[in-house]
């Protein structure tokens, strides 16, 4: 997503002979200098510990003030299969059985956001794991202090989130949507 003008400025660029030759001998196209923003989605846990403090409405609020969208809710609760599939990746870790011991001893709020480049202005949002290394003003640093007790979850890259969606969403509860104010979020 690149706002037209400058996109057009640039395909010029790429268009001419001297820009060719000097990527040639750069050895490739500079990327870096107009990173694409893409539109992702993520999922969002507000876990036990979250529910419980009656902090969902606190989360869901930080996230919709951030500009992201949206595209799914549902509060349930997690069964042991839900819990192991979702943190497969952790099976063995010395944590593994607390975590599932924790995810699953209470109802969460399950959602899908969406937004450019929504996963990492989630993570970023939500903070580092450990509530005692996450930056003063993200949620898991306001609201947490140990990281068996962290409050959120959050997808942490695009085939993770893919993995995530399906596992816990059906592909008829996404729902695409506008916003009349998505122009004044999203640049295209
Ligand atoms: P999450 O998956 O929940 O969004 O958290 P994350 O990516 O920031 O961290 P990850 O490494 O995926 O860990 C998943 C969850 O396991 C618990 N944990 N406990 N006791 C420990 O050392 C430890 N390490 C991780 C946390 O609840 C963490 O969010
Ligand atoms: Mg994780």
């Amino acid at each position: 997503m690149r706002s037209r003008p400058i996109a057009e400025a640039w395909s010029r660029l790429e268009a001419s002979e001297r820009f060719q030759h000097n990527i040639t001998e750069l050895g490739g196209r500079p990327e870096f200098l107009f990173p694409e923003v893409a539109l992702e989605r993520s999922l969002v846990l507000v876990k036990p510990d979250g529910v419980q403090r009656g902090l969902m409405g606190e989360i869901m609020a930080r996230l919709e003030r951030r500009g992201l969208r949206l595209v799914a809710a549902r509060f349930q609760k997690v069964d042991r299969p839900l819990a192991e599939r979702h943190y497969a990746v952790h099976k063995g870790k010395p944590f593994y059985a607390g975590l599932l011991d924790y995810i699953t001893s209470a109802p969460i709020l399950a959602m899908v956001w969406e937004g450019p480049n929504a996963i990492s202005a989630i993570r970023q949002t939500m903070g580092a794991t450990r509530p005692d290394e996450a930056a003063p003003g993200s949620i898991r640093h306001d609201f947490g202090l140990e990281v068996g007790r962290n409050v959120t979850h959050a997808s942490d890259g695009p085939e993770t989130a893919r993995e995530e969606i399906g596992l816990w969403f059906r592909p008829d509860e996404l729902v695409q949507w506008e916003r009349s104010v998505d122009r004044w979020l999203f640049e295209s």
